[in-house]
């Protein structure tokens, strides 16, 4: 794949091609554990794919073998967040789990090496994920003195089920990719010099697909677990298909025409 690279950033690269985008996590050094930079920057690229309609798949990944993500810098972080360089302390990866579950398309996790802690709920929040065969997954939270109750722990149950959610947040144990395909974490594992071929012919098929389809399902398999904000963005769904309607645009041009507006020749249907 030719990727081409845009954007200026100093903790992530984003690249562009063939209808993919792909987004890596560039602190390989620190196991691409995620600071407050790293987070903002990947909330412009994650808006950046959203915006380009050429984009009709996401990739996100981590920089070299060793790791997709390590979670939250543990160097960096205060007695009440992450500090940046504004020094607030946050806890900005949940609007990033946020922005990839609205996101209106797949967005698949490429993991090579450990995707653990908050770098582990960023790959349950993607819509699918292929594992190399060195991928570890786990959860550290307790061991470290932190935890995510939100995406991280339901989330988690919903692909897990509930004992084995328990089993991860509750041990801290890490598991192996095989370990991960077994309970239904990880879509498929491949050889790690496969790992982003395999990942491109799974978003190839998904780029043959209808986008209104994928987006649709992605909206109605998210509502379920999302409540009011899972049925929001479905609604909205549902008003861009409407707006794209005859009978939606016989209203606005009414409108802009000063006349009334006749649906009459818009079937009631059963
Ligand atoms: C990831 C893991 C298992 C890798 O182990 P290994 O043996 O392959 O590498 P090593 O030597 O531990 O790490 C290499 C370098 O990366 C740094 C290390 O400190 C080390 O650098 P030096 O100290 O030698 O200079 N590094 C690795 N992970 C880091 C991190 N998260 N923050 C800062 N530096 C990191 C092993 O490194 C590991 O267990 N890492 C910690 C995983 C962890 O506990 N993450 C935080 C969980 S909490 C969280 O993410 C979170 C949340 O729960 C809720 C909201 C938001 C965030």
């Amino acid at each position: 794949v030719d990727w081409k690279r845009s954007g200026d950033y100093e903790d992530i690269i984003y690249e562009t091609a063939e209808g993919m985008a792909k987004i890596t996590i560039n602190r390989p050094e620190r196991r691409n554990a995620f600071r407050p930079t790293t987070l903002s920057e990947l909330q412009h690229a994650f808006t950046s794919a959203r915006d380009d309609g050429e984009v009709g798949v996401v990739i996100l990944t981590g920089a070299g073998t060793e790791a997709f993500c390590s979670g939250g810098d543990q160097k960096i972080r205060g007695d009440d967040g992450y500090i940046g360089p504004d020094g607030i302390g946050r806890l900005n990866v949940l609007d990033l789990q946020v922005q990839i579950r609205r996101l209106p398309k797949p967005v698949i996790a490429m993991v090579a090496g450990y995707a653990v802690g908050g770098g582990h709920v960023l790959h349950v929040c993607c819509d699918l994920t292929i594992a190399a065969d060195n991928a570890m997954f786990g959860q550290t939270g307790p061991k470290v003195g932190s935890f995510d109750g939100g995406y991280g722990a339901w989330l988690l149950a919903e692909t897990v089920g509930l004992k084995k959610a328990r089993e991860i947040w509750y041990l801290c144990r890490f598991y192996n990719a095989e370990e991960a395909l077994g309970m239904g974490l990880v879509n498929k594992v491949v050889p790690l010099e496969e790992l982003e071929a395999e990942t491109v012919q799974w978003c190839r098929e998904m780029l043959d697909k209808s986008p209104l389809a994928l987006r649709m399902l992605k909206g109605a398999i998210n509502a379920v677990s999302d409540g009011a904000a899972g049925m929001q963005q479905f609604a909205g769904d549902a008003t861009l298909l409407y707006y794209m309607s005859e009978e939606a645009q016989e209203g606005r041009d009414a409108f802009k025409e000063k006349r009334r507006p006749d649906f009459s020749r818009f079937p009631r249907r059963p």
